[in-house]
């Protein structure tokens, strides 16, 4: 078959992309290894900066979104058995919109098959070739028998484990990374979150979160050591672990109930440069990951999409490379600022045993000035909200 973009990936890049260009009138195929059933099992971003809510808007995906989708004007910090309160609107006049990453993909994936556009599920052996000349195409199995798509440019979505940024010879490719000593033990569950709004909780026991996906249904996060075992943490474990790392008042509020979904995640910080080679362009996970502490992976895909979607969009209509030559430092250039700030995050509200007491002090030190000084909160809340694009 022939298209002019194969994107590789049906994750949000892919799918925020494809319907980018599909509603521009360019014609794109999604290609992706794991099933559609696969792809909406899995539970992860939930919080969405206004400028990807716009990008939902511009895909003609936003209906649900904008009917069942809880605005956020502000989250809290605990530290100290207190909470701080940083009012992300009155500080930035944005706010931040919490919206589970499969109600996402899920309303994207059903405007993709209303429009008609085409995505190959459950695809094997899918392999981007050609990027480096004019004729680039994407082959892959389906049913035994071996298939390829001719196109003009590859979109490689798909993911940090993904096949695209792996086919560029290591020459072309220079890496950076960061990987955390611990991980996240997440769960989710039908009770009544324990606030309005996010609590990002910081403790000697170790970091949490309190998060949400409605009025009924919480996401709850506590950092944990990378090796651990789902199975050594029942349900029990985990609220009074949780109960212990937050301030009393709301250890107090907390309503428990049985975790429907439990996963433990590592963190880590990785950006690939360039992200562009050729016809072929590495886009959202698949070129940098961050540890969730920022809210930032989704929204970092979207933004990728945003600059790749108008360069791809300037080149189909006025025939100008200008937008897709651009398309690798604009994305890098926000790319690095979000794993700063993702980064800073970690590091203030994470435990470090090997950064020992004088490390402690450092981050007591931080977290106090952040919440006393309107400045330094000003700076921390125009990074969660999302910079500029
Ligand atoms: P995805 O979502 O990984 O999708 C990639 C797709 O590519 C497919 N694929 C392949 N297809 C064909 N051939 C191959 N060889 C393939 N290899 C992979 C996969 O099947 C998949 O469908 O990447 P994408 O689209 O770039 O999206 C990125 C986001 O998913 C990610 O950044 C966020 O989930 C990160 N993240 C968060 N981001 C936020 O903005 N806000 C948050 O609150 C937030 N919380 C989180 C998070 C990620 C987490 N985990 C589990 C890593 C919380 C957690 C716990
Ligand atoms: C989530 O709701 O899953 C979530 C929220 C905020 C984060 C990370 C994850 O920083």
């Amino acid at each position: 078959m022939r298209t002019k973009v194969a994107i590789i990936g049906s994750g949000p890049s892919g799918l925020l992309l494809g319907q980018l260009l599909s509603r521009a009138g360019i014609d794109n195929v999604i290609v992706d290894r794991a099933s559609r059933g696969h792809i909406l099992e899995r539970v992860r971003a939930g919080v969405l900066e206004e400028g990807t809510v716009g990008l939902m808007e511009l895909c003609g995906a936003a209906a649900r979104l904008h009917a069942e989708a809880l605005p956020h004007d502000g989250f809290s910090l605990a530290f100290n058995g207190q909470n701080h309160r940083i009012d992300l609107h009155g500080l930035t006049g944005k706010r931040v919109i919490v919206y589970g990453q499969t109600e996402l993909t899920r309303d994207l994936m059903e405007q993709r098959q209303q429009d008609g556009a085409q995505t190959v599920y459950e695809a094997e052996e899918v392999e981007p070739h050609g990027f480096d000349g004019e004729k680039p195409l994407v082959t892959y199995r389906r049913d035994g028998v071996t298939r390829r798509i001719d196109c003009d440019f590859i979109a490689g979505c798909d993911g940090f484990h993904g096949v695209s940024r792996k086919s560029v010879p290591e020459k072309s490719i220079a890496t950076f990374e960061r990987v955390y000593p611990f991980g996240w033990l997440g769960i989710l569950a039908e009770v009544p979150p324990v606030g309005h709004e996010l609590i990002y909780a910081q403790h000697e026991r170790g970091f949490a979160l309190c998060s949400m996906r409605s009025a009924t249904r919480s996401r709850y996060y506590i950092q944990c050591p990378l090796d651990e075992k789902l199975e050594t943490w029942p349900d029990d474990r985990f609220w009074n672990e949780l109960r212990r790392r937050l301030p009393p008042r709301d250890a107090e509020r907390l309503q428990t109930g049985p975790a429907f979904e439990k996963s433990i995640a590592p963190l880590r910080s990785f950006v690939a440069e360039p992200m562009r080679f050729g016809r072929l362009f590495l886009v959202g996970d698949a070129a940098h990951i961050v540890p969730p502490t920022g809210a930032k992976g989704l929204n970092l895909a979207a933004s990728d999409v945003h600059y790749l979607f108008s360069g791809l969009r300037e080149f189909y209509a006025e025939n100008s490379t200008a937008g897709i030559d651009a398309y690798s430092a604009k994305a890098l250039s926000r790319v690095w600022k979000a794993v700063r700030f993702s980064w800073s995050m970690t590091m203030l509200m994470h435990e470090f045993p090997e950064v020992g007491p004088f490390g402690r002090k450092m981050q007591e030190a931080e977290l106090a000035y952040l919440v006393q000084s309107r400045a330094a909160s000003t700076v921390l809340a125009e990074n969660y909200v999302g910079l500029p694009l």
